[in-house]
Order: structure tokens, then sequence, then C-alpha cells
């Protein structure tokens, strides 16, 4: 499923993020920067130890925030490790660093260079955040980076599983149905 936003788009497939063909790949990394598992796990597999040695140098990323760095083995331009909140553990704040951490993602991997972007569900899984509500937040702060004009232009959400990828499906056909600026197909 795809839409046009402004003079991007937004995709929504699923799939496994590490084989996506982007400049971008973001994992929903932990504060630490120190991997893990789910999506990060299968990203720092894909991209060797080269990677862990670049989180290291870093050091650390806070909850809404990204930063990004080179990829080791994986044939992208940057991964983009983005914190998102851990649900029920952010003081009320969860809605809104769900959203800093996207936002944030877009714009490092447009400082270094990606025209496009690939995003996994970011804290949907051992962070538990609500798949409905994360979507919802997920889609509209995309569609208010696709319409601020900057790169990334083209943007992937690639859901693991059935059930996210027909909730996603779900969010954006809402999202279509209330705002003009986002249109199906392209
Ligand atoms: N491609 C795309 N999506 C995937 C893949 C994949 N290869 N593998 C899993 N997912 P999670 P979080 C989906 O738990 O909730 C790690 O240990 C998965 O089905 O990876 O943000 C980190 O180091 C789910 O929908 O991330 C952190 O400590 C989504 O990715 C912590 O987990 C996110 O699930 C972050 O937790």
């Amino acid at each position: 499923m795809r839409a046009r936003i402004g003079a991007g788009s937004l995709e929504l497939r699923r799939g496994d993020i590490t084989r996506e063909g982007v400049d971008a790949i973001v994992t929903a990394a932990n504060s630490a920067l120190a991997g893990g598992g789910g999506v990060d796990g299968a990203v720092h597999r894909a991209a060797g130890p080269e990677l862990l040695a670049e989180c290291r140098k870093i050091g650390g990323c806070p909850t809404g925030d990204a930063v990004a760095t080179p990829p080791g083995r994986l044939p992208v331009r940057a991964v983009v490790h983005a914190v998102g909140p851990v649900y029920g553990a952010c003081g009320g704040r969860e809605d809104e660093l769900l959203a800093r951490a996207h936002r944030r993602a877009l714009e490092v991997a447009g400082e270094a260079g990606c025209r496009s972007i690939a995003f996994p569900a970011i804290s949907c899984g051992v962070y538990g955040f609500p798949v409905e509500r994360a979507a919802r937040i997920a889609l509209e702060t995309i569609r208010d980076h696709l319409l601020g004009g900057s790169p990334p232009h083209e943007v992937r959400y690639v859901l693991f599983g059935a059930r996210e990828l027909e909730v996603f499906r779900g969010a954006l056909r809402e999202l279509v149905e209330r705002d003009p600026r986002v249109v199906l197909g392209g």
C-alpha cells in the first residue's frame, strides 16, 4: 500500500527490514545503543560487529532521539538507531516520545544525505506500545516530514507480521480519509 504526500511517498509493506534496498535503515534501539533482540538483533547480525563498534563510539542516545552510524556490512548508506519509549514507563509522555523518535530518525537520515529510509514498528515489540496507537503517531509524523519537503522523500514502513501490517494499513486509510494531502496510490 502506497500514498503520495507532498512531493514524497510513503509505502507500507511486510518484510525483514535488513533486506530493504534504501539509503537508510532504522533500527529500534535501546538508549545504551548496546544491541539487543527483535529488529535491533536482526540489524546487528546483518551488519556484523562493526555496527556495535560504531555504537560504542557514540555511547548512547536518549529516549525520543536518534543517531546515524555507518552501516557495517549492510548495503545501505547509514543505519539510524532510534530509541522509542517503553510503553507505560515514561510518565504519560510516550506518544510525544514516539513521535520525536520518528522525527529525529528522519532528520538525521536527511543530514546523512539519505533520500530513502525504511522504518520498523519502533516500540511495538518488547517496549509494548499498542500497535494501533503507534501506527497513528508514526504515520502522522511521517506525513508532517514529507509535507515539509526535506529529504528523505521516500519512506517505507516495514512490518514484520501480518497483523501489524493490517493495523498500519487501517491507520493509513483513516489518515487518507481525514487529510486530503495524503493520497492513496502513486
Ligand atoms: N524487520 C522488521 N521488523 C522487525 C524485524 C525485522 N527483521 N524483527 C522484528 N521486527 P522490537 P522495541 C519488528 O522489540 O519494541 C531490542 O532489544 C517486531 O515484530 O525489536 O522498540 C532493542 O535493543 C516489532 O513489531 O523493538 C531494545 O532494547 C518491531 O520490530 C528493544 O528491543 C519492534 O520490536 C526495543 O524494543
